[in-house]
């Protein structure tokens, strides 16, 4: 609704809510205090959160309290959410030293296999390819039957069914029901399990409603059977396609495990930097924890919201892993692999929430276990851009309204969160890493992507660093002088280091 001066919705007597009630010197900006004119010396302020006549900064009284900047550099959570599966006394990771939060998963029984000779046969199957993160794949019928839970069927005729899986034993053998095991890009969610008994195919279990990864479907009676045949006709329509994708089928019927012990760990606010957890002990299996990262809990899943490991083969599958030794360990998320090409983590996150799981990757197998002993002792983050305090703040802002300054500060807070060293394991990896730049303190374009500064952003960005702390106006020289020393000889200049120097922007190159 918009405010109207009619009868029906009068506008009340009375000043302006928005009155600007306290500001910098220079009438011209009334709304701000201008660079060169310091907080301490500011025009006297009035109102209930205002400094007094002296104009004395107070922290936590006047504009100060508005700041967002931690306190340190190194930065704890404020509180756990959603704490699931075995976590013990998951408010211990709030506090370095004192008790710590144990996470305990028993190992899972061993997948039922195949006897051997078994075989596998389609309606269809895709063309092999290079799959979503660029390694060889294939999907034949094979793959649902080979005990690797990473490799499946995937079938050929995109939103047509029915997909028919036949799977062949060398002799009849009693099966009590099937588990289907399928694919985080879309699961089968209505088929048929028939079986092959006396020489004829009978129907032995009828799903229509599945929605889980792994399906265990009992039959109706144990049978005696040397075939079974699965017959899919519908599937989760996702962005992948609307393929049936197998992943392993099994000759028992098991219950998906329970959730894996895992909790939330809350910021209050987001921050950029390097995670770190110190673990005190685990037990001896290498158990590995996932971290997923996200700015609001609305998009905080198993996945991280934004890796650039997504952008560069993957290698994290949307999560940053740490295999914790028995010992324990003070851990750094830096961007790496921990056990030759696997434990992959991406090292720098910008965000506010901080999901960690006992749960590794089946491909980070056996470097990284999803189950047994991990204590944590602490949780933090070792924030790495600029720190905006009230000693740092040149020019700043009060009034009235408080809505109004929250969102200045936060406005402020923003833009400190993208004031940070050009970092060469940082940066967007397609292609955005300069060796012009690299450890100079720039203005990035984003606190987690692109992490790429652009002349455009600075147009912004850079009058209000300006403003407010221009002790860190290196941060915009720097990405203008650099932009300018990679000028082209028909006197064009670079918009951004991207590939090269080499981005066509028409807006924003100077
Ligand atoms: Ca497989
Ligand atoms: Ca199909």
């Amino acid at each position: 609704m918009t405010s109207s001066s009619t009868s029906e919705n009068p506008v009340p007597p009375g000043p302006r809510r928005r009155a600007v009630i306290a500001a910098g010197a220079a009438a011209a900006a009334l709304t701000i205090g201008p660079p060169g004119t310091a907080p301490a010396a500011a025009a006297p302020a009035v109102g209930p959160d205002a400094d007094t006549a002296t104009g004395a900064p107070r922290p936590g009284t006047g504009w100060q309290r508005y700041v967002h900047g931690p306190a340190s550099r190194t930065v704890r959570p404020e509180r756990i959410l959603d704490p699931t599966g075995d976590v013990r006394d998951p408010d211990a990771l709030l506090t370095p030293g004192g008790a710590v939060t144990v996470l305990r998963r028993s190992q899972p029984a061993p997948a039922p296999r195949w006897p051997a000779g078994t075989t596998a046969e389609a309606s269809s199957s895709h063309a092999g390819n290079n799959g979503n993160d660029g390694r060889p794949r294939t999907y034949d019928a094979t793959n649902a039957v080979d005990g690797d839970p990473d490799t499946f069927w995937n079938d050929d005729t995109p939103a047509a069914f029915p997909d028919v899986l036949t799977i062949t034993m060398p002799e009849a053998r009693q099966l009590s029901g099937i588990t289907v095991v399928s694919n985080s890009d879309g699961v089968p969610t209505a088929f048929t399990v028939d079986v092959w008994t006396d020489g004829a195919w009978t129907n032995a279990a009828t799903v229509s409603d599945n929605d889980v990864i792994q399906r265990a479907v009992p039959f109706r009676t144990p049978v005696l059977a040397s075939r079974v045949r699965i017959t899919v006709t519908a599937v989760q329509d996702t962005p992948r396609g609307a393929f049936t994708r197998i992943n392993e089928v099994w000759p028992e019927p098991v219950e998906p495990p329970a959730a894996p012990p895992g909790v939330t760990v809350d910021f209050g606010k987001v921050v950029v930097g390097y995670p770190r957890i110190r673990f005190t002990s685990a037990s001896d299996n290498a158990p590995g924890v996932r971290l997923a990262f996200s700015e609001t809990r609305r998009f905080l899943t198993d996945r991280s919201d934004f890796t650039r490991s997504d952008q560069s083969g993957g290698a994290g599958q949307g999560t940053d892993q740490f295999a914790v030794p028995p010992q324990g360990a003070d851990w750094t998320d830096h961007k790496g692999f921990q056990a030759g090409d696997k434990v992959y983590a991406d090292g720098l996150h910008g965000f506010r929430y901080l999901r960690i799981t006992l749960d590794a990757l089946p491909s980070d197998a056996p470097a990284a276990q999803p189950w047994g002993t991990v204590e944590i002792d602490s949780v933090g983050l070792d924030f790495t851009a600029y720190r905006g305090t009230p000693g740092t703040y040149r020019g700043w802002f009060l009034c009235s309204d408080d809505d109004l300054n929250r969102y200045w500060y936060g406005a402020a807070y923003t833009n400190e969160l993208v004031t940070d060293t050009f970092r060469q394991d940082d940066v967007d990896p397609r292609g955005a890493w300069s060796a012009s730049l690299e450890g100079r303190l720039v203005l990035h374009d984003g606190a987690k992507r692109d992490r790429d500064p652009y002349v455009g952003d600075l147009a912004v960005s850079a009058r209000t660093l300006y403003l407010t702390h221009d002790d860190a106006a290196a941060a915009a020289r720097n990405v203008l002088a650099d932009l300018a020393d990679h000028q082209r000889a028909d006197g064009w200049i670079p918009p951004a280091s991207i590939s090269g120097y080499t981005l066509p922007l028409f807006d924003y190159p100077l």
